[in-house]
Order: structure tokens, then C-alpha cells, then sequence
């Protein structure tokens, strides 16, 4: 009699515990639209058909630097740069600056002596700036969209454009896995109404080759109001869209099919064309850049593409490792990031508050959740396509990273959802009810 007695009272709290969690699967259903990051709702984010790998509203007071470097890809460590030995300008950080909801990439009159590529320093009359996702964000294929508002002094030259994860070195005779994308170029001394788009493949020497991309120019209707321009990359296909209408295609030789990262940048005194110095200072503005994967290409995505940096163990071509900052994961209730350098990315999710909610959209078979366990984790339920998979204890007499939480086992390949929800249960020899979310593999 006492031990089913004892039985019924753990039962009860269990049972109000699991209706509550079903009864939070339509309610965080209907959340998924109106989840807030940064003040911007992501429904403002949603595109039909694809999921979003990367974005960078600018809403901040400065750039982040988790996402973002604010120097040329060919130095480091935010040292100004020349870049050819043609240039009369170098990329500089401190023209770089994010303020009233933009990024500002501003072009000045300033001499400055500085590192050229290649070895050497050389005073240059112009500073302008550039930002890029060199190790910090790089896919293959996908849409790559950025609002940009185009500066007015003359002789400026505005890009977004991407580059090989891997270097120039990609770029290979036979197109090989890397190109130059350009988005959107715009030269201000004559281009006038119109912005080009460019693919550069087989090196920058002598077997150099590309041009535009289709009919080269895309018209816009006023070069000075903000546009959107985007690019649609798929195997052996870019196109090109301005303010969401295709203006360029290009299919065939060149198209990359690995790794690309991320450049805005302007140059000065472009195309032998001289500023009027008192035109400047002028600046590119950026609202936003967001980078989708479609949902079909999604298993492309896992071999490689958002590839990230420190990966603790294997990563094949079958898996997909993606941090717990990864824009994708819905986060509800009052999660907090924090940082620890033990895990990987150096950072986690924590969560100790009944129903606390993530839910990870993905294309797929499997899903393994790892993460940190120590005296202080609880008990969370692991749903998978809304069906209750299992509750799972993340206690550890012994603080312990890299522990494998929960694993969905083979599923059918196609788009699945995991959930996880915080009991707030415990085992008795447990001191608390948080959970700790790190890291996620995904595979094909
Ligand atoms: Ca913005
Ligand atoms: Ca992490």
C-alpha cells in the first residue's frame, strides 16, 4: 500500500506536467511567427520554402564581432590595409560603424600609412571599410540578400559580394569549387540607375575568367533610395534579384559549389576615376543581410555548408554541427546564452523554469543534442514531430561537456521538428532543474 502510494504522488505531477507540455505544443506552434530576436519579429524573416542560416539586422551600437570582421580578408586581427598596389585607399575598422538601426561603411579623406598586400606599408590619401564572414560564416548555395542604400560621391564603389571560404586559392582552372560572386557592384561616377553583377573563376592570374553575370547590369529605379539586392545560387545556377524581381542569370561554367563567405566593402578613387574630396565624407548603408537555405537543399547544407569553426569531433559529410546560437533554434520562455569555454563555440543556452520551450526545425534522419551535465540538471521532455520521444535526466554526480543529451534515432529523411521542454522535475540526488543546450548534429 505505501509503495503504490508513493507511487500515485510521483505519477500525479508527472501527468499535470506532460498535459501542460502538450497544451505548450499548439501554444509555442502558433509562437513560432512571432518570436522576437533583436526587436524584429522573425516572421518579418520568413521566405516559404527555406530556413534561415544567417542574418545581422544592424540594431546595435556596433558591429558583432561574432558575426562580422571589420578588415580586409587578406589581414587580420583589425589591422588597415591596401589591398593592390594600385589602390590610393585602405580598409580601415574605425570606417566601419553600425548606428540608427544600419551598418555605415564610410569613405574618407584621410592619408594613412599602412600594410599592403603582399608585404611593405604605403601612405594612401583615402580610408574607406569593409566587412566580411571569414571564419565566422560561410554556406554553400542558398538566397543572400542585403538592403542597401547606395552612397552619392563620385568615384566610390560599393560591392556585396562573396568570396571562397577557403581563399582565392579555390578558385581553380577548371572553376573548381570557389568563385568571386558579385552580388551587386555600383560605380557612382557613371553607372548611374543601374548596379552590375559579376562571377570571377580560375585565379586572379593569368587564367582568370567571368565577367557578368547575364546582361551584366540590373536597372533600379533611383541609385540613391535603399534597394534590396539578392542572389539565388544553386548547382550550376546564380540569379540575380533586385527589390525581389530576377534581372541576371548565369548558368554553366564557374558557378562555385563550395563555401562562400560574405563581403561588403566600398572602394575609392575606383576605375582611374578621382573624388572630389569635398563630396566626402560618403557612406554605403546597409539595413540588413540575411542568408536562407532552402529547405530541399537542406541535406547540401549538412555536408559542409555553415560549416563552423572548433567543431569538437568529426564532421562528415553526413552531419551537420550547429552551435546553440544558431538562428534556426526557437527558443521560448527565459532561456539565457552565456559563455563557457569548455563548450563548444564557447558558449550554451541554459534553461531552469517549468516549460521553458526549444523546438529545432530541420531536414534530416537523425538529431543528436549534446551539452553540459552536471549536480545541478533536471528532467526535460524530448518531443519529436510532436510525439513525446522521452524524458531525459541531464544529471551527472561529476560536471561533464560534450555529453550526448538526447538522440531522435533514424527517422525518415525529410523535414522533422525537436522539441525540448523543461520539466522541472529532478532525481532526488539532483541540486537543481537547469538544462544546458550546446550543440546539435544533424544528419542525413
Ligand atoms: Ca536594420
Ligand atoms: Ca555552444
Amino acid at each position: 500500500m505505501w509503495k503504490s502510494g508513493t507511487r500515485r504522488k510521483l505519477f500525479k505531477p508527472m501527468v499535470t506536467g506532460l498535459l501542460l507540455v502538450i497544451f505548450m505544443v499548439a501554444l509555442v506552434g502558433a509562437y513560432v511567427v512571432v518570436v522576437e530576436e533583436n526587436g524584429v519579429q522573425a516572421a518579418d524573416f520568413a521566405k516559404p520554402g527555406y530556413v534561415l542560416t544567417f542574418h545581422d539586422e544592424f540594431d546595435g551600437n556596433s558591429l558583432d564581432y561574432n558575426k562580422w570582421n571589420d578588415w580586409d580578408i587578406n589581414f587580420g586581427n583589425r589591422e588597415p590595409g591596401i589591398v593592390t598596389t594600385s589602390n590610393d585607399f585602405a580598409y580601415c575598422p574605425e570606417n566601419v560603424r553600425v548606428s540608427g538601426g544600419c551598418l555605415r561603411i564610410t569613405a574618407s579623406r584621410n592619408p594613412i600609412t599602412a600594410a599592403q598586400c603582399g608585404g611593405g606599408t604605403r601612405t594612401v590619401n583615402y580610408r574607406t571599410g569593409e566587412i566580411n564572414t571569414k571564419n565566422k560564416f560561410q554556406q554553400t548555395y542558398g538566397w543572400f540578400e542585403a538592403r542597401i542604400k547606395l552612397p552619392k560621391a563620385r568615384a566610390l564603389y560599393p560591392g556585396f559580394w562573396l568570396m571562397p571560404a577557403e581563399g582565392v586559392g579555390m578558385i581553380d582552372e577548371n572553376g573548381g569549387a570557389g568563385a568571386e560572386v558579385d552580388i551587386m557592384e555600383y560605380e557612382t561616377y557613371w553607372m548611374g540607375n543601374q548596379v552590375t553583377s559579376s562571377i570571377w573563376y580560375g585565379g586572379y592570374g593569368s587564367n582568370l575568367q567571368g565577367g557578368g553575370i547575364g546582361s551584366t547590369y540590373s536597372p533600379i529605379s533611383d541609385a540613391n533610395d535603399w534597394h534590396v539586392y539578392a542572389l539565388n545560387w544553386e548547382p550550376g545556377k546564380l540569379e540575380i534579384y533586385v527589390d525581389g524581381v530576377k534581372t541576371q542569370e548565369h548558368t554553366g561554367e564557374g558557378v562555385p559549389y563550395g563555401d562562400e563567405i560574405i563581403i561588403l566593402s566600398m572602394a575609392v578613387a575606383s576605375w582611374g576615376k578621382p573624388c572630389l574630396d569635398s563630396e566626402l565624407p560618403d557612406a554605403m548603408l546597409v539595413d540588413y543581410v540575411r542568408v536562407y537555405q532552402k529547405a530541399s537543399h537542406a541535406a547540401r547544407l549538412q555536408s559542409g555548408g555553415q560549416r563552423q569553426q572548433g567543431t569538437p569531433s568529426g564532421q562528415d559529410a553526413t552531419t551537420m554541427v550547429v552551435n546553440d546560437s544558431h538562428p534556426c533554434i526557437i527558443y521560448a520562455g527565459s532561456w539565457m546564452p552565456y559563455n563557457n569555454p569548455l563548450t563548444y563555440r564557447g558558449d550554451f543556452h541554459y534553461s531552469k523554469t517549468l516549460l521553458d520551450t526549444y523546438i529545432i526545425p530541420f531536414v534530416g534522419k537523425r538529431l543528436r543534442a549534446y551539452g553540459l551535465k552536471d549536480r545541478w540538471c533536471g528532467m526535460v521532455a524530448v518531443f519529436v514531430d510532436n510525439k513525446l520521444l522521452k524524458t531525459v535526466d541531464c544529471y551527472s554526480p561529476k560536471p561533464a561537456a560534450y555529453q550526448l543529451l538526447y538522440d531522435t534515432g533514424n527517422l525518415p529523411y525529410g523535414e522533422h521538428t525537436v522539441m525540448l521542454v523543461n520539466l522541472r522535475q529532478k532525481n532526488p540526488e539532483a541540486l537543481g532543474y537547469y538544462h544546458y543546450a550546446d550543440e546539435f548534429r544533424i544528419y542525413r
